[in-house]
């Protein structure tokens, strides 16, 4: 088989990409290892930010999210039992933040996909890049039904996620890699019942940093900061809400609880990989960077990078200019550092963390800094609903 663009991976990066070199009418088959099942329903992201809805509107495929996402002009950060607005609209000219689940993008965007006749080919295995310095790279894999096939395209888009083949296959000696761990992890529950409240709380306390998000009218997001090596068999349900209870206590608010329908333990890290390209073959979103979720940052990433990646392949296939190429890497990483940055201070303002009184004092310093100061409040604004591009 023969396309333009190899693309490995149909998470958002990957189905974001396809979608977008098609508008521009330039071909790829994109490669995914799960079943089409699974990555519909893998419970991820909730908050797409305005350039990522921008986005996706101007590519046609906004149609339902227009629907059903549920558009939030601000954000509350809670401590010391008492919430704080963060009016993120109001102090950024009008930009918001729209919830709609990661699953709910991929849909649309497998659907877009399919419309164009050109669904992924799921369920592949063994999938390796080959002579990605060379002027005709190709990717080998196995398909479904157990039988070997070659992909030959132009460029291979690495768009296979932190765990994916793309991003060793850059070379463990051409990769600078900076990265930080954090003592800490997060126990994300999805619940059936209505959200007790209208929009996010970030809630900093003692016991450690509690969540409430949602996907809809009817379900509701919430996270506890835990222990990175909890087992999530340690936390039956009851001990789940009790939890929750304390951290988000407020006099005159109550949360209602509800059949939990999903829960599960992910660690948090930052991770940065440069450059993001080796010869043909570009990474884009999770496989060249990881920022902990606190800042809802990490799909909004990923489609930037694959923007980036769509205008400099347009450019690529209009005129035989590399120069976007050339400047794939650089281009994504200044953003992506941007984002590290907020990521982080989003973190340490409110997670517990293993210091002393002193850290504490800092964090609280800076809690009522930022609800007070409308200058420190815009500035956190303006990097949660995405710095323009
Ligand atoms: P993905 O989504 O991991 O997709 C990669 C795809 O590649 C496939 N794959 C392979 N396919 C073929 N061959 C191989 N060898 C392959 N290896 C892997 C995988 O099956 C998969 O389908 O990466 P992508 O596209 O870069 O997208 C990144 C986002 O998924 C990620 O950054 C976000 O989910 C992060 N994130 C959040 N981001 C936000 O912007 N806003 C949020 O509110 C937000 N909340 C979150 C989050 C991530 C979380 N977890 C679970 C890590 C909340 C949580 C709890
Ligand atoms: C979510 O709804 O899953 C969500 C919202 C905000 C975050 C992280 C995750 O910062």
């Amino acid at each position: 088989m023969r396309t333009q663009v190899g693309i490995v991976g149909a998470g958002p990066a990957g189905l974001v990409l396809a979608h977008l070199l098609h508008l521009q009418g330039i071909e790829s088959v994109v490669l995914e290892a799960r079943d089409r099942e699974y990555v519909q329903q893998r419970v991820r992201a909730g908050v797409l930010e305005q350039n990522t809805v921008d986005l996706l509107r101007e590519a046609g495929v906004a149609e339902r999210l227009d629907r059903e996402g549920i558009v939030h002009h601000g954000i509350e950060l809670r401590f010391d039992g008492e919430g704080h607005r963060i009016a993120m609209s109001d102090l950024t000219g009008g930009r918001a933040i729209w919830i709609y689940g990661q699953q709910e993008v991929v849909k649309d965007l497998i659907a877009a996909r399919e419309a164009a006749g050109d669904p992924p080919v799921f369920e592949v295995s063994d999938v390796q890049v080959h002579d990605v310095d060379g002027d005709a790279p190709f990717i080998t894999y196995r398909t479904v039904d157990g039988e070997d096939a070659r992909l030959d395209c132009d460029v291979i888009a690495g768009c296979d996620g932190f765990h994916g083949i793309c991003r060793p296959a850059v070379g463990a000696d051409r990769l600078q890699i900076a990265e930080r761990e954090y003592p800490f992890g997060w126990l994300g529950i999805l619940a059936d019942v209505a959200p007790s409240t209208d929009e996010l709380i970030y809630a900093y306390h003692d016991r450690g940093f509690a969540m409430h998000s949602l996907r809809s009218p009817t379900l509701s997001r919430l996270y506890l900061q835990v222990d990175p090596d909890d087992d999530i068999a340690n936390w039956p349900d009851d001990r789940i809400w009790e939890e929750l209870h304390l951290r988000f206590e407020a006099p005159g608010w109550s949360l209602t609880e509800g059949p939990i329908i999903e829960k599960g333990i992910t660690p948090m890290r930052s991770f940065v990989a440069a450059p993001m390209r080796r010869g043909k073959l570009f990474l884009a979103g999770d496989a060249a960077h990881i920022v902990p979720p606190t800042g809802a940052k990490g799909l909004n990433l990923a489609v930037n990078d694959v923007r980036v990646l769509a205008e400099a392949l347009t450019a690529f296939y209009a005129n035989g200019s590399t120069t976007g190429l050339d400047e794939y890497s650089d281009t994504c990483l200044q953003r992506v550092w941007r984002v590290q940055d907020f990521s982080t201070y989003m973190t340490t303002l409110l997670h517990r963390l293993d210091g002393d009184d002193f850290d504490a004092g800092l964090q609280r310093a800076r809690l009522r800094y930022v609800t007070t100061s409308e200058a420190a409040a815009r500035s956190l604004a303006e990097n949660y609903v995405g710095l323009p591009t």
